[in-house]
């Protein structure tokens, strides 16, 4: 298995335009400067740097502070079948046509870090699982939401049926299409978190995370990874794809 640091992505530079957007869109919400932010912070906001620095160590307080405000039995709100979205979009880090297709006979959820019992699953083991369905709204930060149906196992079951250690304090996901992002435990456990066996989309169309997506309507889009291979428990926090690049690593709802 691979250490969380062995996972990399592209190089920072090639992200360099997006990161910007982030910064920029931070502090538009916040109603900072980079004046402010220099007297906030007490320091020569003078190179890319230390504006660098202090923009991660500030979204590392938010994060803090949002987990302290998770409330673990306040749930999302539910639709309607009337309305989900049709045609629900697509999105991932590359073009549509690029999207992984995984051979759901072959295809085994591998296990790794703070667990009992390691054993892969097939997908036909994951559906002996109780089974469970939410419609609920997707928000994506590049600007779209659209409510689907997914279906599957209670992210919760399934955690306490591979005897994972539940003190610990994350939750990691390797995925097909080498992205991988982790939550928090208390995430992990809430009731209205899926492992998605069941899709929104016409019948065999696989491009939404087959055969296995995490599905978490208490955080944003990109926290809820598809076409996942490998779920790992650590209490050194993984990071992700997204996070990586500045995407604030708690990312709730
Ligand atoms: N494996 C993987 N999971 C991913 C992504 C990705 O690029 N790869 N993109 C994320 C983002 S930003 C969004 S908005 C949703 C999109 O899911 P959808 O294609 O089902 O709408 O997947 C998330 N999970
Ligand atoms: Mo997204």
């Amino acid at each position: 298995m691979k250490t969380p640091k062995e996972r990399s992505g592209p190089s920072l530079a090639s992200f360099r335009p997006q990161l910007e957007r982030i910064e920029r869109r931070f502090f538009l919400k916040q109603g900072l400067s980079i004046g402010a932010l220099s007297l906030l912070s007490g320091c020569t906001l003078k190179d890319e740097d230390s504006v660098d620095r202090i923009l991660w160590t500030m979204s590392r307080w938010n994060d803090r502070v949002q987990a302290a405000l998770f409330n673990p039995d306040s749930l999302a709100q539910t639709y309607a079948e009337t309305d989900v979205t049709t045609s629900f979009p697509f999105n991932a880090y590359y073009e549509e046509p690029l999207a992984p297709v995984v051979d759901c006979e072959k295809y085994q959820l591998a296990l790794s870090g703070l667990i009992d019992d390691k054993r892969p699953w097939t997908v036909s083991e994951l559906r002996s699982l109780p089974q469970a369905t939410q419609i609920t709204r997707h928000v994506c930060v590049e600007g779209w939401s659209a409510v689907g149906k997914w279906g599957g196992v209670p992210f919760k079951t399934f955690l306490q049926r591979i005897g994972a250690d539940l003190t610990a304090k994350y939750v990691g996901f390797q995925c097909a299409d080498k992205y991988w992002t982790s939550i928090d435990m208390p995430s992990a456990l809430h009731p209205q978190t899926l492992l998605v066996l069941d899709f929104p989309g016409k019948p065999g169309e696989t491009k939404y995370g087959y055969p296995i997506k995490i599905r978490m309507p208490t955080k944003l889009g990109f926290k809820n990874p598809k076409f996942v291979t490998e779920i790992f428990v650590t209490n050194d926090n993984p990071g992700g794809y997204w996070e990586k690049q500045g995407y604030n690593w708690f990312s709730g709802l």
